[in-house]
């Protein structure tokens, strides 16, 4: 059983065994949660990431999938970073974001993680409406299958966390 919990903060300050990053294709760092996760972690995730650049993810990492890396200073032992969609008005690109949740367990159990801290991935800069991300992403932790004991959504600011709250009801 994985018992979903809320919390109001900054990510980067959680404890966890994993903490989940909502990267880009690039893997190269940006803004948002992934600008204050590599600040945070330091130079040693970037340069994990930069390796898999060199290696199987040459093309980098596409939209829906998962990786993992050190999480360097973070107080976890990886960051799994995933690659959320950018909301389309005209596209239903919602499988893809419900595959970050589901590919970023899968990657957990592979790590044997048992506490896995989730942002609200692409409702910043990949502009997803908060309450349709919170439904999509409640609905993909709770639907998986895995050996994951708590997944924790980090939500920055209240309104986040007050979608969430209400899918969790
Ligand atoms: N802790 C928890 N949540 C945060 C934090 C934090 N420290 N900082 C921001 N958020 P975003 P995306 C929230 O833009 O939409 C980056 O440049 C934020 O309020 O970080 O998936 C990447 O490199 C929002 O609710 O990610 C990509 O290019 C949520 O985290 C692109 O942005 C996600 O916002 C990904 O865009």
């Amino acid at each position: 059983m994985t018992t979903i919990t809320l919390v109001r903060g900054d990510i980067t300050r959680e404890s966890a065994d994993a903490i989940v990053n909502a990267a880009n294709s690039s893997l190269l760092g940006g803004g948002g949660v992934d600008g204050a996760i590599h600040r945070r972690g330091g130079p040693a995730i970037l340069e994990e990431c930069r390796k898999l650049r060199a290696g199987h993810l040459g093309k980098g990492l596409p939209t829906g999938r998962a990786v993992a890396t050190t999480a360097g200073a973070l107080d976890a032992r990886w960051v799994i970073h995933t690659v959320g969609p950018v909301h389309s008005a005209t596209e239903d690109r919602s499988g893809l974001l419900a595959s970050c949740y589901r590919e970023s367990l899968r990657v957990a159990d592979e790590l044997g993680a048992r506490t896995v801290a989730f942002p609200a991935i692409s409702t910043g800069v990949y502009r997803w409406p908060m309450d349709d991300a919170a439904r999509i992403a409640v609905t993909a932790v709770r639907e998986a299958d895995t050996g994951v004991e708590e997944v924790r959504f980090v939500l920055f600011d209240d309104r986040a966390h007050a979608a969430f709250a209400a899918r969790l009801g």
